[in-house]
Parts: structure tokens; C-alpha cells; sequence
């Protein structure tokens, strides 16, 4: 039997820990020194793999960041509103692999998932979405695996986005590893409806009543439109040109 140490004071109600329910410092309690050393080196395997996932994902988001800044200084526009960056928990993980039928073996998991990583661009227009999506593929260091062109053919329900999984090197000190990053662009219409969307199935779950998938089958539809038009003003306003001033002789 090993006895660990709660780190925290006694309640009346028995050790508290900050970190660790009373079940977990059960179980730490009845392992023997061979299992809690397992378990550290599976802490720290897990760490590991998720450090790599991380650091692909600050590399997407340094290509993204200097994309948008040179856009904003050279271009006076920035087509790029916002960046936002996740790698997922272990359980989360974990339980993906599990439902996909995919060894619970981390080699496995690397080569069956490709959302362990995931960054989301979001861009003001459709054509900044392809823009973007070409000045980031066309990188030299970066390798595209796989592109799903939610835009150009929306899902039935009108999710609408371009996914793309690229691989891209990230430098250890034993060397470059190549790290899968699944990155989506959207606009802000589809942004906010596929957040609306994801609310809604999370509230219901599977059980979403017809009238709000209708509902939102439409407002996918008026988004789209509303992409359309704003594009359109968008082009006039750039191309507008104000009048010479005259000059009275
Ligand atoms: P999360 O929590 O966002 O990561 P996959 O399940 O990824 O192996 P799939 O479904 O063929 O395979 O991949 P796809 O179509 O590229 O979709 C992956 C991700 O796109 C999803 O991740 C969602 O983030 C998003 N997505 C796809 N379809 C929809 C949709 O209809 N509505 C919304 N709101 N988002 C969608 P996850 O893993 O489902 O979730």
C-alpha cells in the first residue's frame, strides 16, 4: 500500500485536494510502487504527444498571424477577423478513437485522428476564405492531406466552411516531426451560424425538433446570400476612386 500525500489540509468532511477527487487518492492509496510508476510514465507519454499538437498549432496560428499582419500594413485591409486555436483533452481523445473503433494505442490514435489539433480562421469574405486558404497550402513547409470543400458543396443541413488537414514540421530537439492540423475557414455568417447550430444540437442532442432544423436549413441559405451581397459592396467600396479635386485656375 503507498500512501500519498493530499497536499491540501484535512476537512472535517476527510482530505481535500485541489486536483484529485476522493476516489482517484483512493485508488493512488491502494497502488502498489510499480503501478503509480506506470501511471507517471503514461502521464508523461501523454503529455508528450499533446506538446506536439500544441506546437503545430502555434505554427499554423505564427503562418496566420504574419499573413494578417502583412496584409494589414501592405494592403490597408486585414482579411482575416479572428483565429481560434484547440487541441483536444485526452478524454476527449480517447473517447473519439474509442467511437471511430480505433486502437486505444497513441500511434494508432496519431494516424486515425486528424482533429487532435485544430485552429479556425475565421475571414470576412468568401473569397478571403479561398485567399487564405491558398497563401497557407502553397507554404513550402506545409503538407496538404486532405481539403473538404463545405463551400462550394455545403452539407445537406448548410454547414458550410473549407476544411483543410495539413501536416506541417515542428522542430524538436531530436528533429522536425511532422504534426496533422485540421484547419477550418469560414466566414462570419457561417461562423455564427454553425455556432448557432452546435448550441442547438447540444441542447437537444439528437432530438432537435423539424422546425428548428428547417429553421436553420433557411438561415444557412439567408448567411450565404448575405455573403453574396456584402462580398458585392465590399468590391464596389474598394474599387471606388474618389473624384480629382479640381483645381481653380
Ligand atoms: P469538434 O468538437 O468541433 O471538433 P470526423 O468526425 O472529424 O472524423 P467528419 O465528420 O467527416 O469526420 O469531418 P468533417 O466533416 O471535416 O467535420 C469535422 C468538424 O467540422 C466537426 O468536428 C465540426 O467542428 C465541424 N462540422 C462538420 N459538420 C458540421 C455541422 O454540420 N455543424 C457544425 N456546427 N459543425 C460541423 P467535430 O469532431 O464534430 O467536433
Amino acid at each position: 500500500m503507498t500512501t500519498v500525500d493530499s497536499g491540501a489540509e484535512s476537512s472535517p468532511n476527510g482530505p481535500a485536494h485541489p486536483l484529485l477527487s476522493p476516489r482517484t487518492l483512493e485508488l493512488f492509496a491502494q497502488a502498489d510502487s510499480g503501478t503509480l510508476s506506470d501511471l507517471t510514465a503514461l502521464r508523461d507519454e501523454i503529455s508528450r504527444f499533446l506538446m506536439r499538437y500544441r506546437f503545430g498549432v502555434a505554427e499554423v496560428e505564427t503562418k496566420l498571424d504574419i499573413l494578417r499582419e502583412e496584409f494589414s500594413l501592405v494592403d490597408g485591409y486585414n482579411p482575416i477577423e479572428r483565429i481560434s486555436c484547440r487541441v483536444k483533452s485526452i478524454e476527449s481523445v480517447l473517447e473519439k478513437a474509442d467511437r471511430k473503433g480505433i486502437d486505444l494505442d497513441l500511434d494508432a490514435i496519431r494516424e486515425g485522428l486528424s482533429d487532435i489539433a485544430g485552429v479556425r480562421v475565421v475571414c470576412s469574405f468568401v473569397s478571403d476564405v479561398y485567399r487564405i486558404v491558398q497563401l497557407l497550402t502553397s507554404q513550402d513547409d506545409i503538407t496538404v492531406l486532405q481539403v473538404k470543400d463545405y463551400i462550394a458543396q455545403p452539407k445537406p443541413n448548410g454547414y458550410r466552411s473549407l476544411h483543410v488537414i495539413l501536416e506541417v514540421p515542428v522542430f524538436l530537439s531530436g528533429g522536425a516531426e511532422p504534426v496533422r492540423v485540421e484547419v477550418q475557414f469560414r466566414t462570419i455568417a457561417m461562423d455564427f451560424w454553425a455556432s448557432l447550430e452546435h448550441k442547438t444540437y447540444y441542447k437537444y442532442e439528437t432530438q432537435v425538433p423539424q422546425h428548428l432544423i428547417d429553421g436553420l436549413t433557411d438561415a444557412a441559405e439567408t448567411a450565404a446570400h448575405l455573403d453574396a451581397t456584402m462580398e458585392q459592396l465590399h468590391l464596389k467600396v474598394r474599387s471606388y476612386r474618389p473624384p480629382a479635386p479640381t483645381i481653380a485656375i
